[in-house]
């Protein structure tokens, strides 16, 4: 049987390394600090953690390190941007209560697994 054939534990969908910043708290603009973050797409959240070589997909577990921050991705808008960075590769994440998040990778095909596999996090809990 899987590890949480119990149901209790959120699904894992996806862990990696990217670029991000915050720009907006609550609709207030923020001025951007673009630094590494590891990013764990985890049940109905996106978990942002600060020390990336403390992390691997394998070693997450909840409640073995202190995320940095969370975001509900309920009603969340996901868009590509070219205008609000000179970085390529950069999508913009809108949740509900306005705080914006820019998420980069220099690898093209990697940030488009995480635009997709967010969006599809997205659109199930659309039709909840
Ligand atoms: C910002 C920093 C960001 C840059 C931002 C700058 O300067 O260089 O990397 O965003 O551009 O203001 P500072 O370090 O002085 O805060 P991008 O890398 O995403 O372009 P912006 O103000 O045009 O958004």
């Amino acid at each position: 049987s899987s590890p949480d054939s119990d149901g209790c534990t959120p699904e894992l969908e996806k862990a990696g390394l990217l670029n991000k910043t915050k720009i907006a708290e609550g609709g207030k603009k923020l001025r951007k600090n673009w630094s590494p973050s590891w990013v764990v797409l985890v049940g109905n959240s996106l978990v942002f953690f600060k020390d990336p070589k403390s992390q691997t997909p394998s070693s997450w577990k909840p409640g073995n390190s202190r995320p940095e921050s969370s975001v509900d991705l309920r009603g969340a808008k996901l868009h590509w941007t070219n205008e609000l960075s000179s970085k390529k590769n950069v999508f913009k994440l809108r949740t509900v209560t306005g705080n914006e998040f820019l998420l980069q990778s220099e690898t093209d095909s990697l940030i488009r697994e995480w635009y997709t596999t967010i969006q599809n996090v997205i659109d199930r809990l659309d039709r909840e």
